[in-house]
């Protein structure tokens, strides 16, 4: 029987894509390029230094920095996207998120944050459902990004529970391997068609079905 539930938070618990894809568009008008909603895509899941560089990749630009005109650059992004961040509240819920979380706090199930983000506590804090978690692993817990599964099993290994118990939640590609590299079982939250990497895929929290999983 599964133990525990590792959720990814920005596109599986909170819809928060839209706030970096404004920050970083930002810098890329500031840069002199155009940065849509397509490339955005690029960057779910990925660390804050990465996403730059893919940005900074759209722009044909990529060896035109400094690793610290590189920094200030994500530095700046990171304070806008915190400006937005900084008065959202439970209405960017995604549906159905709410309603699991607390189903399996009812059953008694182990609830871990496996996030990339290093803006997590404040996120979590904002929409109102930091005291569901046992355990909140983010980025600034972790040293290595997914694929690599540290994310996750940082939050098991607190927990006590064995990576064959959790099952993870997650948006991203990176993510969904992450989750299979450690053994754990990988559920996608989204299109089919993107998630490939997925044990199996539900478009939307919503249709999960708890009973099946825990
Ligand atoms: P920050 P997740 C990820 O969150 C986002 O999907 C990704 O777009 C972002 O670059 C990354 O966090 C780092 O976020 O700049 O706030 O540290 O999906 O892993 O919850
Ligand atoms: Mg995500």
């Amino acid at each position: 029987p599964n133990k525990c539930a590792i959720f990814d938070l920005d596109g599986v618990l909170v819809d928060t894509a839209k706030y970096h894809y404004l920050a970083w568009k930002e810098l890329a008008e500031k840069l002199g390029f155009e940065f849509t909603l397509e490339h955005n895509e690029m960057l779910k899941g990925v660390s804050r230094m990465t996403s730059l560089d893919i940005l900074l990749d759209v722009g044909n630009m990529k060896d035109s920095f400094t690793e610290e005109e590189k920094v200030k650059m994500a530095t700046e992004k990171n304070n806008r996207y915190v400006e937005y961040i900084s008065n959202i509240d439970e209405s960017e819920i995604l549906d159905g998120a709410l309603s699991l979380l607390q189903e399996l706090k009812n059953k008694g199930i182990k609830i871990a944050l496996g996030s990339a983000s290093k803006n997590a506590q404040i996120i979590l804090k904002n929409v109102g459902i930091k005291s569901y978690f046992d355990v909140i692993v983010d980025g600034n817990s972790v040293s290595k990004a997914k694929p690599d599964p540290e994310v996750f099993t940082l939050g098991a290994d607190t927990l006590g529970v064995s990576y064959e118990e959790c099952v993870v939640f997650e948006d991203s590609q990176a993510g969904l391997e992450a989750a299979k590299i450690a053994g754990m079982l990988a559920i996608g939250v989204g299109q089919e068609k993107d998630l490939t990497k997925a044990d199996v895929v539900y478009s939307s929290l919503e249709d999960f079905d708890i009973e099946r999983y825990f």
